[in-house]
């Protein structure tokens, strides 16, 4: 039976990935860091599976990696791990490089001295083009030969970990493969990213609509200082509740689903030779479009400009405006295509977060 060690894995990624490789036959070994709450909500899949183990490590701490890696000797890594949200870097710029950068590293020299033949995945990203785009037949877009140009201390810790694998690979001949994956999402996503941020408002906005016309008003929040009006809706529920605070609206991105992009990261680690991969839809949407498709799924409130309040804190110091991916490669190479498309993916987010079974 394979092994795999899956670090990350109460996030988003880490819970797909571990159904997907259990589904495979493997033996999962999932590392998360000490907290002081139980954070396995999204394991519910496989917390109780016979072949799925907890770990505990900090990806931060060499010792802690070396002997993780000394004593599982894992077939697979994949190192998901990471302060993932880009804004947060501006303000953590030490400590995201501390987990984005030097936690492959660590990775790296523990398989290098204790388990050569253990298989690497690094979770590399679209942030890492940055500003940059190629054109390609008059299309805007990014792929595996597009030059870096990382705009946020978060991307630059991740390129210099997408080069470490590189060099590991080329000089130590280790399996080592980086995906550079662009958005994916789903209603597994953390509630700070700007896609479920839109989602879980809207539910919220949904119930405590509902609440109030049914007169159960002791539930409901209320925040003075933002009065939501007009809505369509009956004129009961014109009193308040907060407004949904977003900051770029403009900024473009290529959003996939989760449970997609972890066949990837999978499917690269099946190959004869490691290698490099753009994983993406080859489509591209503004955050006011996801806003559109959001919206349109309730038709609550006549337009989502009546509801949104820009606000200057979720600005970042420097921007990602454009991303478009070319899975290209992916798809010659791995055999892989995204099956969900961006309609399905905010309907699938919209009825998990309106609570629609
Ligand atoms: P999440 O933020 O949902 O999950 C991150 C995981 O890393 C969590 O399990 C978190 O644990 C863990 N973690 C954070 N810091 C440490 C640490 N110091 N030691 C050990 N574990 C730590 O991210 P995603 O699942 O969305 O993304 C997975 C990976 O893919 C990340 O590396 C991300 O940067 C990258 N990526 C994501 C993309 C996306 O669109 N989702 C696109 C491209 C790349 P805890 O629960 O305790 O916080
Ligand atoms: P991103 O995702 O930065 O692309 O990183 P995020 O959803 O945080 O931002 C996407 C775009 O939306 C704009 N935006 C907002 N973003 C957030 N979080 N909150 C807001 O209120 C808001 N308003 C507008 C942002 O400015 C940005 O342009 C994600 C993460 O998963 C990374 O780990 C991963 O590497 C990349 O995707 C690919």
């Amino acid at each position: 039976m394979k092994t795999a060690l899956i670090t990350g894995i109460t996030g988003q990624d880490g819970s797909y990935l571990a159904e997907l490789l259990l589904e495979e036959g493997y033996y999962v070994y999932g590392m998360r860091r000490r907290a002081s709450t139980s954070n396995l909500d999204r394991l519910g899949k496989v917390v109780n599976n016979s072949k799925f183990e907890i770990v505990e490590g900090e990806v931060a701490d060499s010792g802690c990696i070396y002997s993780l890696v000394d004593n599982i000797r894992p077939d697979e890594i994949y190192n998901l791990a990471a302060q993932s949200h880009v804004g947060t870097s501006f303000e953590q710029p030490d400590y995201t490089f501390q987990v984005n950068a030097m936690g492959p590293l660590y990775f790296l020299e523990a398989i290098k001295h204790f388990s050569l033949d253990t298989r690497f995945y690094q979770a590399s990203t679209s942030e890492m083009f940055g500003k940059n785009y190629t054109l390609c037949k008059g299309i805007k877009h990014q792929c595996e030969e597009t030059q870096f140009m990382p705009q946020s201390p978060y991307a630059v810790a991740k390129t210099n970990a997408h080069h470490l694998v590189r060099i590991y690979r080329e000089a130590y001949g280790i399996f080592g493969s980086c995906g550079i994956l662009f958005n994916h999402e789903s209603e597994r996503r953390g509630e700070n990213f700007v896609t479920r941020k839109i989602t879980k408002w809207i539910g919220e906005f949904v119930r405590w609509k509902d609440s109030r016309l049914r007169g159960n008003y002791d539930k409901l929040s209320y925040d003075d200082d933002d009065i939501i009006a007009p809505l369509t809706i009956d004129q009961k529920c014109a009193s308040t509740f907060p407004k949904l605070r977003l900051g770029n609206l403009e900024a473009h991105r290529d959003w996939g689903h989760a449970a997609d992009y972890v066949r990837a990261m999978w499917l690269m680690l099946q190959q004869d030779a490691p290698d490099d991969f753009v994983v993406a839809t080859g489509k591209t949407y503004s955050i006011k479009e996801f806003l559109d498709e959001a919206f349109s799924y309730v038709g609550d409130v006549k337009h989502w400009r009546d509801v949104v309040v820009i606000d200057p804190k979720f600005y970042r110091p420097a921007e990602v405006e454009y991303l478009r991916g070319s899975p290209a490669k992916a798809k010659e190479v791995l055999g892989w295509e995204p099956e969900i498309d961006f309609k399905t993916l905010v309907v699938g987010m919209m009825r998990n977060d309106l609570n629609v079974s």
